[in-house]
């Protein structure tokens, strides 16, 4: 036997970890770059940083030829996708001022402006503090944006569990005073260099990763509750079904992965249990908490939740929380989830108002030569002060509208192009693209660019086919990571190469399971001759009333497992 001890591998902690050791202000050189009028970017480490303060560096992929040209993407945290018609007219402003004129309606009830350039950073975020929403939190290694039910009416908790989605994000927005210093009181100090701060919540070096959380009410999953880190499913009181009894807990859902790395995957969220109402904040931050201590810190590729949950189980978790809580989950309470997506159209509120939902093609309000839908949306809020909703499939509703502004609220829509009844085909009003190129650095594909060409394509086959009017969940996204949730459509494209996308197929109506690869690296071009087939066996062969995801589950995946096995 070798007297040498036996050295185990100390693990290397990720390059972000050291970051944000070194510096848990999160503040860098950010202040610095933006003052100098000569640095035309931030720093690799300060890209980490600013992702904390809610905005990404970009190029526009379009323009690479002739060299690089720095942009910016700014995204805002709006809880339950909540707009105030007051914050609404100074995000459109903001677009037209300081982006490039179009406001995206996120995948997560959020904004987007995209074409930002480096001066317009400090105006632009202060006037979405002074509208009383931030940026903060709205990118990096914390708690996101949170989710939750939007449409008015669909169920009497929506308003209480709005208003608890609103205090969970309150409560798990990091403290970093850098913010505030350096976008809200305009202060350009370098503050990097002050005494580091610690996070009460997130401690010195924040979480392994991004961590997301979403609200439900059965039986609508408009949220894809089962694909977030963290999910609550609201129960009502039985005695009172207007009130929100208490929660079941969900844990560990998340959807991004790698081509050619099988050690990353989507997965769904496992159930943990039921708890009272009045515990939900000590539950949010209990999930947190042990996401912060047990997440892996050394691979970023394995650092969401949902790998610890896959690894060390959803008993092990559970008892953790328990512990963290400082009581016991309660059994899983019963529940039933039958659909998922939005309502279009007028739809009345029952306080006898009305809410109209409209149909955004992949979350881009702007105006095109056909649809003047930015300028329609601006008009009516300016006139009607109404509230806008922003819905988790990248939609938005106008809430709270008296019988009295109906009609000049359709008549203005309508002067701009922009229909209320038969708004666009059932398989494109349920479809969600992410924006991929030119804008995001990862898209491997086109995605938003390319998804309305898609959809023609669908309209045409199903036409054909007589099934025009037919709902088939689509969801396309430029690379693998899954913004736009396409493992759990009923036919998912995901970006695999330049004009090369990896097929799914299975999925459900009401964001239950995910879906399988049905086919690799199909070219655009060919999409449709791969799906055509699929297509006509579900109009022959299909149970009354089953939908393309259904049957897909039944009748064509067994298949092709049978065939790979
Ligand atoms: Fe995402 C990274 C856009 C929802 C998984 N996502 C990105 C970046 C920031 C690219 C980057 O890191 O450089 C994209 C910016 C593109 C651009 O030009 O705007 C981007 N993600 C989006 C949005 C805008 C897509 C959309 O169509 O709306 C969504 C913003 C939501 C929000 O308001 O916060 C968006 N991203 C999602 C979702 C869906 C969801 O959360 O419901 C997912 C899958 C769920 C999940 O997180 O597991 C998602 N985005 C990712 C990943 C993969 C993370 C992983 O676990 O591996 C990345 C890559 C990364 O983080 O390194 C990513
Ligand atoms: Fe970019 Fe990929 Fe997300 Fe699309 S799915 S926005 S290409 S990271």
């Amino acid at each position: 036997m070798s007297d040498t001890p036996s050295i185990s591998p100390v693990p290397v902690l990720a390059k972000n970890e050291w970051l944000k050791q070194r510096d848990p202000t999160l503040a860098g050189d950010i202040a610095a770059t933006l003052a100098d009028p000569e640095a035309l970017r931030f720093s690799d480490d300060d890209e980490q940083f600013i992702k904390f303060h809610g905005f990404y560096q970009q190029d526009d992929r379009d323009k690479r030829k002739t060299g690089k040209e720095y942009i910016f993407m700014i995204r805002n945290r709006l809880p339950g996708g909540i707009v105030t018609p007051e914050q609404y007219l100074v995000f459109d402003d903001l677009a037209a001022r300081y982006g490039n004129n179009t406001l995206r309606i996120t995948s997560r009830q959020a904004f987007q402006w995209h074409g930002v350039v480096k001066r317009g950073l400090g105006p632009l975020l202060k006037a979405i503090n002074d509208a009383l929403s931030t940026t903060l939190a709205a990118c990096g290694d914390v708690a996101r944006n949170v989710m939750a039910p939007s449409t008015p009416s669909t169920s009497p908790l929506v308003d209480e569990v709005l208003a608890d989605s609103e205090l969970v994000s309150r409560e798990l927005l990091p403290r970093a005073t850098s913010y505030h210093q350096m976008w809200v009181d305009g202060n350009e100090l370098n503050l990097g260099r002050q005494a580091p701060a610690e996070d009460p919540l997130y401690g010195r070096t924040y979480l392994p990763r991004k961590f997301k959380t979403a609200f439900a009410i059965p039986p609508l999953n408009d949220v894809d509750v089962f694909t977030n880190c963290l999910g609550f499913v609201a129960l009502a009181d039985p005695a009172n079904p207007g009130r929100v009894l208490g929660y079941n807990l969900l844990a560990g859902g998340g959807l991004g992965m790698s081509h050619g790395n099988k050690a990353t995957f989507p997965r769904v969220a496992d159930v943990l249990g039921y708890f009272p109402r009045a515990h939900l904040v000590d539950v949010a931050k209990a999930v947190l908490a042990a996401y912060r201590d047990h997440g892996d810190r050394t691979n970023r590729k394995h650092a969401r939740l949902k790998y610890v949950l896959a690894e060390k189980g959803a008993a092990w978790f559970r008892a953790e929380v328990e512990a963290r809580a400082g009581f016991k989950l309660g059994e899983p309470r019963p529940m039933r989830f039958t659909k998922q997506g939005d309502l279009f159209g007028w739809h009345r509120q029952s306080d006898g108002r009305w809410f109209l939902g409209l149909y955004v093609e992949a979350g881009r309000v702007q105006d095109t030569p056909a649809r003047q839908l930015k300028t329609a949306l601006r008009r009516i809020v300016e006139k009607h002060r109404v509230e806008v909703r922003l819905t988790p499939s990248q939609n938005l509703l106008l809430a709270h509208i008296p019988e009295a502004a109906r009609a000049d609220i359709g008549a203005l829509l309508a002067e701009h192009g922009v229909a209320v009844e038969n708004q666009a085909a059932a398989v494109r009003r349920a479809s969600m693209a992410c924006p991929s190129l030119p804008t995001c650095g990862l898209g491997l594909a086109e995605s938003e660019r390319a998804l309305p060409g898609i959809l023609d394509d669908f309209e045409r086959e199903l036409a054909a086919l007589g099934l025009a009017g037919e709902e088939i969940i689509v969801r396309m996204t430029g690379c693998p990571n899954g913004c736009a949730r396409p493992y759990m459509a009923e036919i998912g494209f995901v970006g695999r190469a330049p004009n090369k996308y990896n097929v799914y197929v299975g999925g459900d109506e009401a964001s239950l399971s995910l879906n399988h690869e049905f086919r690799a690296s199909v070219k655009r071009e060919d999409l449709m001759k791969e799906l055509a087939p699929l297509l006509r066996r579900w109009r022959d062969e299909r149970l009354p009333g089953e939908r393309f995801g259904r049957f897909a589950q039944r009748a064509i995946l067994p298949g092709l497992s049978a065939a790979n096995s």
